[in-house]
């Protein structure tokens, strides 16, 4: 009964490798395990379209999962916040709130995507005010689905050119620890794991003694993945082609 945790996957249909290593991730799971997904499995997403593969390739490959026993959760990232609880029902996966507790044997840890972390960038935040709204988000969805694949693009273009930019301002870009404390302390947990800065890396003591953050990187030339049951808590990175 472990909890395997994934995040920045971003699945295209120009990478069918990625989707394949997804699929391939599973593998690593048995009866009664279960994967969260903590945003970003999409490149982007503007809604369910039946012409999308990629949407295809993920259902069926979380349905096979399903019928071994083991259960898909889902949090949404910025790439992918327009996953609502329909489309997770269309995908089988269980949608969870952008801030989860996922109990490990060294206590609560709160599980978010981590966009809500770089408090720093100012027009980073009006687009996640903005994209959190649920009125914005009922028009966005409501649109043709030919403006939303444009404004999707738009989307994706812009927070890639964030992803470029992360190292050379890391003021601006990188995680603000002050945000994460807060976070931190609504839940009474000492541990955080999130993703989206791309930034994989296990961080001690940061916010105080045996405090932990685990940062999931994105799947490119590695995969990586957060574990933990009753027994052991783990940050895991390896080449992707130990997947397959
Ligand atoms: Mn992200």
């Amino acid at each position: 009964m472990a909890t395997f945790i994934i995040s920045d996957l971003h699945l295209t249909e120009h990478n069918p490798v990625l989707i394949k290593a997804f699929e391939c991730f599973y593998h690593k799971l048995f009866l009664n395990d279960r994967l969260i997904i903590a945003g970003d499995l999409f490149d982007f997403f503007v809604g369910l379209d039946p012409e999308d593969k990629v949407q295809q390739q993920v259902r069926q490959i979380v349905k096979n999962a399903a019928s071994r026993g083991i259960a898909t959760y889902f949090q949404g990232g910025n790439r992918d916040f327009l996953v609502d609880k329909k489309a997770a029902d269309f995908f089988g996966m269980k949608l969870l709130p952008e801030y989860y507790v996922v109990q490990t044997k060294e206590g609560p840890a709160l599980l978010l995507h981590g966009d809500e972390l770089c408090l720093n960038d100012r027009n980073f935040q009006r687009f996640r005010a903005l994209s959190q709204n649920r009125i914005i988000k009922f028009l966005f969805l409501h649109l043709p689905l030919a403006w939303r694949r444009k404004i999707g693009a738009a989307i994706r273009n812009k927070s890639q050119a964030q992803d470029d930019q992360r190292h050379l301002a890391p003021e601006k870009y990188g995680i603000a620890h002050s945000a994460a404390e807060i976070c931190l302390e609504r839940v009474h947990a000492q541990i955080m794991i999130h993703g989206h800065f791309h930034a994989f890396g296990a961080h001690q003591n940061e916010f105080g003694d045996r405090s932990y953050r685990f940062s999931l990187g994105c799947w490119d030339k590695n995969f990586s993945y957060f574990v933990c049951d009753r027994n052991k808590l783990e940050l895991v990175q390896k080449p992707m082609e130990k997947l397959f």
